[in-house]
């Protein structure tokens, strides 16, 4: 009997052990191969260049003559060269945007290329870029928006049957092989139709047919992604801020949605992969426009853009406009090349790279062994014991080490597991302002203390960074503490990356104090009135420079440094309205995005009174910041004195709610100043606005 036992148990053992020798299984969904090929690339160029490039516009309306196109320079391989050197994998260009205008010299409309001065119409814009991107080795892709303000037919099945989807078929059979596919969402309204010149509405969903479109796109490129339409294998990260959240699943459910920008943070419990794209432009706008020169995204803000975007679970598609002259504009790819080397510069070094690893929960076999967490292969995966949800690493570097970020990737081919996890570090002192040497004293030694990071440790699919101030350490624990199953994870790097920080912006509070606030939540800041001396900034300040408001900011981590120089809008104090409450008008010229002013249904103007006379120069309407703002003005005049100073029309404000400028020839003074709203997005009956801030 006690032998049959012995036989039994170790039986028992051998069955289990095997058991836990095999796989993990898999928690569905999980990515199909091209989705595990596409989470690869982590960053690509998006280019948008057309007509819109040469109106100075962002939505044509379909009817300035295909002529307008005139690019006299241009040239592909600078775009392909400059982008390689970012470290772009690949191109996806906006063959046609929706002013209708076609960059190749398709069968389907008149409105192309063909008809334009460019190479006196023989250039075919889709086949040079396409065999540019060949030559260099990057991948291509393509943008066709749906909705066609030129066509007449838009809004008939004719327009989708022998347009649309044609277009499709040209792109697709013509260009060799596509890695991307972008159906735009911005759908029907006005245009000018072939001269019609109304709004026409139609159902997404429906009107295009989508799956047909789809269909025809895998006939010549089974591994396309697709983004948009009502098939796609991946999503938008539902807004064009360059953000995605940090907890970010790529599993989600399209039905489940309640609003578009659920898809800032997917949703953990969904039946379908689909990954987040974060799609954003260097520039404000998604075309090049003068006026924005300016307004080039910093080095800075570029890298959190990186960290927000491929740093949490999605890709990024930055978006880099062509000027006029059919070029990439210098300062533009000397941003972008600037930004790769901080990059490589950054992750060049894994100090993780080779060493130990250890855990108790490790399943068994070769192929889960902790060594396939520093091996810096993707491929290879470390598992834990079945049922094991909330196993511990530890990670020992040789010697100790000065770091600040952690690089943590989940083997998703399984599935995305991990829901919440801790970090620590085993310190040799306190975490210091500036990166110690490595002689300084120990006296924490073998203590676990928290890694001091402001970041969410939640999620991590395909890539999480994780970044903190400089630690001298020795080892690393992970404590996954929270996971749908086992945990399953390919990699683990840590490195020392320079410091780095952007520039802080500043805004009043409710009582008229200014203050100054950083994207670091661990940056030193001061100030100062244009040159005078700088203040260290520790609480709100009361500025008393009211009509000469030229101040400079500043932000410091480590030995980095960034300093901004600022117009600080006109304070609340020196107004009244009647056509807003006390607080409305203090939050409507605070200079902060996140606060909102929404107006009574039906209002349509907003008087400030200026308590005496003032000059101003500039006028600045910052859309409604939040997650489910309606109601953005789309056009709005501005008066002085009953006097019209300027119009303006935001075009796409409703999915890209930038700051819309109006820069006056010269200084205006005067003491009544209006803001006229003419249009409002959807036209919903109540606006509401972040800011407007007149200087
Ligand atoms: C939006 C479009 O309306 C913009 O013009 C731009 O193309 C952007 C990438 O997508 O929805």
């Amino acid at each position: 009997m006690r032998n049959y036992i012995i036989g039994l148990i170790s039986l028992l053992v051998l069955v289990s052990c095997q058991k836990e020798s095999k796989p993990p299984k898999a928690i569905a969904p999980v990515p199909t191969k091209a989705q595990l090929a596409w989470h690869k690339l982590e960053t690509y160029a998006f280019i948008h260049f057309g007509l819109n490039t040469y109106n100075d516009l962002e939505w044509g309306y379909g009817n300035t003559p295909a002529k307008t196109f005139a690019p006299d320079t241009l040239d592909v391989a600078q775009w392909v060269r400059t982008l390689k050197s970012a470290g772009m994998k690949g191109i996806i260009l906006t063959a046609k945007h929706h002013d209708g205008f076609c960059l190749w010299p398709t069968q389907t409309t008149e409105y192309s290329v063909k008809n334009s001065p460019w190479k006196n119409g023989k250039g075919d814009l889709v086949k040079e870029l396409s065999d540019e991107c060949k030559k260099a080795g990057l991948l291509f892709g393509l943008y066709l928006s749906p909705w066609d303000r030129h066509n007449a037919d838009y809004g008939t099945a004719k327009y989708v049957d022998s347009v649309f989807h044609q277009q499709i078929k040209e792109l697709t059979t013509n260009y060799g092989e596509l890695f991307e596919y972008w159906f735009d969402g911005a759908n029907g309204g006005s245009g000018w139709y072939g001269g019609a010149d109304e709004r026409r509405s139609i159902n997404p969903n429906s009107y295009y047919k989508y799956e047909e479109a789809v269909k025809l796109l895998k006939a010549n490129n089974p591994n396309v992604m697709i983004f948009g339409g009502t098939v796609p294998t991946i999503r938008w990260i539902g807004n064009e801020k360059g953000w995605a959240g940090a907890t970010n699943y790529s599993t989600y459910d399209y039905a489940k949605e309640k609003h578009y920008s659920d898809a800032q943070w997917g949703m953990a419990n969904a039946q379908a992969w689909i990954p987040a794209e974060v799609d954003v432009s260097i520039r404000p706008g998604w075309f090049y426009h003068r006026r924005e020169d300016h307004q080039l995204r910093s080095l800075e803000n570029l890298v959190n853009l990186y960290y927000q975007s491929v740093g949490r679970n999605a890709n990024l598609l930055l978006n880099c406009p062509i000027a006029l002259d059919g070029r990439i504009p210098k300062k533009d790819s000397i941003r972008l090349i600037e930004w790769h080397k901080y990059l490589e510069d950054s992750f060049r070094e894994d100090l993780l790279e080779g060493k130990s690893v250890q855990s108790e929960e490790t399943r068994e076999g070769e192929l889960f062994a902790t060594e396939h967490l520093t091996d810096q292969n993707n491929e290879t995966y470390w598992a834990s014991k079945n049922h094991c949800t909330t196993p511990s690493l530890i990670l020992n570097f040789d010697e100790a080490q000065v770091i600040n970020v952690l690089s943590l990737s989940e083997y998703i081919a399984l599935g995305q597991r991990v829901q919440s996890f801790k970090l620590y570090y085993k310190a040799f002192s306190v975490p210091p302002k500036t990166p110690p040497s490595k002689t300084e004293a120990e006296p924490q030694k073998d203590k676990w203390l928290p890694i001091p990071t402001t970041d969410t440790l939640s999620t991590i699919g395909y890539k999480r960074l994780i970044r903190f101030p400089h630690i001298m350490t020795e080892a690393i624990k992970i404590e996954i503490t929270k996971s749908k199953a086992c945990v399953c994870l390919s990699n683990i790097s840590a490195f020392n990356t320079p410091d780095i920080v952007e520039a802080p912006r500043a805004y009043y509070l409710n009582d008229g104090r200014l203050c100054i606030v950083s994207t670091n939540k661990q940056a030193e800041l001061a100030y100062r009135p244009f040159g005078g001396k700088w203040t260290k900034y520790t609480e709100p300040i009361n500025i008393t420079v009211e009509q000469n408001p030229n101040f400079e900011i500043k932000a410091r981590v480590g030995t980095a440094e960034a300093t901004k120089a600022i117009r600080l809008p006109i304070p609340a104090k020196l107004f009244t309205s009647p056509d807003l409450t006390k607080e409305e008008l203090s939050k409507l010229l605070d200079g902060n995005e996140q606060t909102v002013v929404r107006l009574p249904k039906g209002k349509r103007s907003i008087r400030l009174i200026a308590k005496q006379g003032l000059s101003i120069k500039q006028i600045s309407y910052v859309p409604n910041q939040g997650r489910d703002a309606v109601g953005h003005i789309e056009k709005f005049d501005f008066y002085v004195d009953g006097k019209l100073i300027d119009r303006k029309v935001c075009a796409n404000i409703k999915n890209n709610p930038i700051p819309q400028n109006l820069y006056l020839k010269q200084e205006i003074k005067g003491q009544v100043f209006e803001l006229k709203v003419r249009a409002i997005a959807d036209n919903v009956e109540a606006i509401s606005l972040s800011d407007l801030i007149i200087n």
